[in-house]
Order: C-alpha cells, then sequence, then structure tokens
C-alpha cells in the first residue's frame, strides 16, 4: 500500500512528508522546491499485542516503543500541481503519473491561507484554501478524464459494434492507476451509466464517472497544515464544513521534534499530544525559544502535530489496513530464532489468512492448510478474515510451513 502527499505548490508536503519519515528532502519558501517524487518510509502507529499477552517483545523491521507498535508504510511525495496541471502547466503531469500507484491520498493545504492558488507567498489569511482543494481535486479528474476522453467517441463505437463490454474497457484504460475492473463496475452501477450505449454517454457522464472513480479508488483526507499560524483556525472549520476529513497539522513542529528527539534534546514519540524537553541546560536560545512556540501554539491549542494523526487515518481510516502478527511458535508468540512478536505486517481490509500466507512467503500460500489463532488456538481456513491485532500462526506443507 502506497499513500500519496499531493497538493498545490509550497503548502508544506515535503515538511510533512519530512516528518513523517524523517527523510532529508528539500523543503523551500517558493513554489515548485519539489520536481522529482521524494519516496520514503513512515510509521503506523498502533497498539502492540504484547501487553495483552503478557509478553517482552523483540520486533525487526518494526518496532514496539512503550506498548505501541511502530509499523513501516511507503508514502510518497510529488511537486505541487496548479490549475492546468492535467494539461501540461506548472511541472505538467508527470507528477500525476508518479501518483498513479498510490491508493490514497493525504492532500496538504496552507490552511492559513499565506500562499496564492499557484503558491507564492501572500500575507496570511489573504488565500482561501476551499479553493485550493477544489483545484487539487479537479485537476485530477481532469487527468483521468484525459486518459479516457483521448479514444472515447472511436472505443464507444467500436464496443458497440463488436459486443466489448465498456466496463473492461475502462478498467484496461485506467489499470495503471490501480483501478480494478471490480472497482469500474462499481461506479458504472451506481451512476446507472448504460453499459450496452457508450457512445450515448455524454461528457458530463464521463466526468461523473472520473469523479466517482476517483473517490472509490484514491480517497483522501485533508492535512490542513500550517496549523501553527493563527490565521489557520478560522480556515480549518471552513475545510471541514465541506465534509471532507480535516486533520489539522503543524508539520514543521513535528519535523523539529523528531529531529530534536533523534538528538536526545527531548521525550517525544510521533503521535504524542506533548514532550518534555530532557535538559533544559543542553539547549540553545533559539531552540527552547522555538520549542516553546510549539507548546503554546500547537500541542496547547490541538493536542499534537497532526502529522502522525494524518498518516495513521490514511492507513487505517481510508484503506482500512489491519496489522496482523505472524508467529511460528503459537503459545511462545516467537519465530523460529526464538524472536518474541517478531513481525507486523500492514495488511487492506478485507485480506484473508490465505492473503497473510503470501505475503509471509509464497511457499506458505502454495502448501497453506490452515492458521492457528494464538489467542484461542482455534484453527482457521484460508479465507477467513483477518482482523486488527490477530496474532496467527500459518500451518503449511510448504518448505517454511
Ligand atoms: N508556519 C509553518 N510553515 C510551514 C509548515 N510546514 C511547512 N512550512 C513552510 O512552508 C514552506 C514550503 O514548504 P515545503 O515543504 O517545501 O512545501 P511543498 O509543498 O513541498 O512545496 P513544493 O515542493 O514547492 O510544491 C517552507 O518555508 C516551510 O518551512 C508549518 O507547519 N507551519
Ligand atoms: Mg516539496
Amino acid at each position: 500500500m502506497l499513500v500519496g502527499v499531493v497538493g498545490k505548490p509550497n503548502v508544506g508536503k515535503s515538511t510533512f512528508f519530512a516528518a513523517a519519515t524523517l527523510k532529508d528532502v528539500q523543503i523551500a519558501d517558493y513554489p515548485f522546491t519539489t520536481v522529482k517524487p521524494n519516496v520514503g518510509v513512515a510509521s503506523i502507529v498502533t497498539e502492540c499485542v504484547c501487553k495483552e499477552m503478557g509478553v517482552v517483545d523483540n520486533p525487526k523491521g518494526s518496532s514496539c516503543i512503550r506498548g505501541w507498535r511502530l509499523v513501516p508504510v511507503r508514502v510518497i511525495d510529488v511537486a505541487g500541481l496548479v490549475e492546468g496541471a492535467s494539461a501540461g502547466k506548472g511541472l505538467g503531469n508527470q507528477f500525476l503519473d508518479d501518483l498513479r500507484q498510490a491508493d490514497a491520498l493525504i492532500q496538504v493545504v496552507d490552511a492559513s491561507g499565506s500562499t496564492d492558488l499557484e503558491g507564492r507567498k501572500v500575507p496570511p489569511g489573504v488565500h482561501d484554501p476551499v479553493e485550493d482543494v477544489e483545484m487539487v481535486e479537479h485537476e485530477f479528474d481532469l487527468w483521468m478524464y484525459g486518459i479516457l476522453k483521448r479514444d472515447w467517441e472511436k472505443a464507444a463505437r467500436s464496443l458497440e459494434q463488436t459486443g466489448g463490454k465498456v466496463t473492461n474497457h475502462l478498467a484496461e484504460r485506467l489499470s495503471g492507476l490501480s483501478v480494478t475492473l471490480a472497482d469500474v463496475e462499481a461506479v458504472v452501477l451506481r451512476l446507472r451509466l448504460r453499459t450496452e450505449k457508450p457512445s450515448g454517454w455524454t461528457d458530463d457522464q464521463l466526468m461523473q464517472f472520473v469523479v466517482e472513480t476517483r473517490k472509490l479508488t484514491k480517497p483522501s483526507l485533508i492535512a490542513a497544515n500550517k496549523a501553527d499560524l493563527q490565521t489557520s483556525y478560522r480556515n480549518i472549520e471552513r475545510l471541514r464544513g465541506g465534509g471532507r476529513q480535516v486533520v489539522p497539522c503543524a508539520s514543521e513542529a513535528e519535523l523539529m521534534l523528531r529531529r530534536a528527539a533523534e538528538r536526545g534534546l527531548v521525550a517525544y514519540t510521533p503521535g504524542d499530544k506533548g514532550f518534555t524537553v530532557t535538559d533544559p541546560v543542553k539547549l540553545s536560545g533559539a531552540q527552547a525559544a522555538a520549542l516553546k512556540m510549539v507548546e503554546e501554539k500547537v500541542m496547547k491549542v490541538y493536542g499534537g502535530t497532526g502529522v502522525q494523526e494524518a498518516v495513521n487515518e490514511a492507513f487505517f481510516g481510508l484503506l482500512k489496513a489491519i496489522v496482523v502478527f505472524p508467529v511460528e511458535d503459537e503459545t511462545k508468540l516467537t519465530d523460529k530464532d526464538g524472536r518474541v512478536l517478531p513481525d507486523a505486517f500492514v495488511m487492506r481490509g478485507g485480506s484473508t489468512a490465505l492473503d497473510l500466507a503470501r505475503t509471509v512467503h509464497s511457499d506458505l500460500a502454495d502448501g497453506f492448510l490452515y492458521a492457528v489463532d494464538a489467542r484461542t488456538g482455534k484453527r482457521l481456513a484460508g479465507d477467513y478474515l483477518l482482523q486488527n491485532r490477530d496474532i496467527l500462526k500459518i500451518v503449511s506443507s510448504g518448505k517454511r510451513g
């Protein structure tokens, strides 16, 4: 699963990305700082099962901090998107291509209104960020629409002559965007589009199809960034008024806290509602002032920076992701080396025990016999629907079973 960080230029996409991944990327106060996409690894945080099972775990790949499991997930930060991008304006639509594989989107918005529609600086409060949200969604739609419209009339006529299925055609055209036939069928059904006569679809109907397909296959939330600036307060409420999911974010503050934590200056874990200065004497005057500002303008106002919340929400909320703990010994909860609760896998909502086997190792899936629920000792079939925080042993006749 991959989550894309999108938005108009200069809103703090790369700052959000850097705060989530601690990857060193270019951040600057002008549009189009990012040209090539940045791919990195962030974490989602979920309650670990170690406490409940009364064990001390020994994870690899993920980590367990005070009973919270941090599980790696992939995130991509792309160039800023301006009006007309779908037709090649700004940095064009290359970065839209970069987003094709994204399963969900975090749209970063400058909630403070201190950048205009193209990302140039204006005094805080001057620009309306609601406009940005609509522009970004619309450009995305125009881009998808362009992919379909190019040969639509011709393809529609040919489908009608040959008896070909329009749903197959649409799914094939959009397959590079992680859109499946089932997605297309669901949208066509919902919009009651006439599949036997695609040549009769109006441009509006094709656009409606695109809008609904985007919503279904690229679900998104708004990271209302620069929330530390006072002009953001009112805009956050207005953004919420549009019925979209909005998470107030202070990416710069999160980045500062995570870097300070790395250097041992503060005790802070992503997602925490506050932080503590480890040793005040170690801080320079500027550092102390910056941290005080984070305390006053972010922590006291929002109870956190929102960055971890947005990442979590993208995976657990939009993608209904679940975290599963595979083990080889279901009584000791260990792998073959005796590591306790070594792995935590992020799976799509709706995944089965067999999907888990496939994720662990293809041999396990080939010879899949059953899974064992470590909590109850019960045997589970391959079509068992995984639940968040399941602890499972896969029994297989395959090599690794
Ligand atoms: N006040 C405030 N400023 C922020 C915050 N996050 C980012 N910024 C500033 O916003 C400016 C743009 O940040 P970037 O992360 O480069 O923005 P971007 O959206 O990646 O920009 P492009 O790559 O040019 O599209 C920088 O000056 C950041 O320091 C925040 O939470 N609060
Ligand atoms: Mg950037």
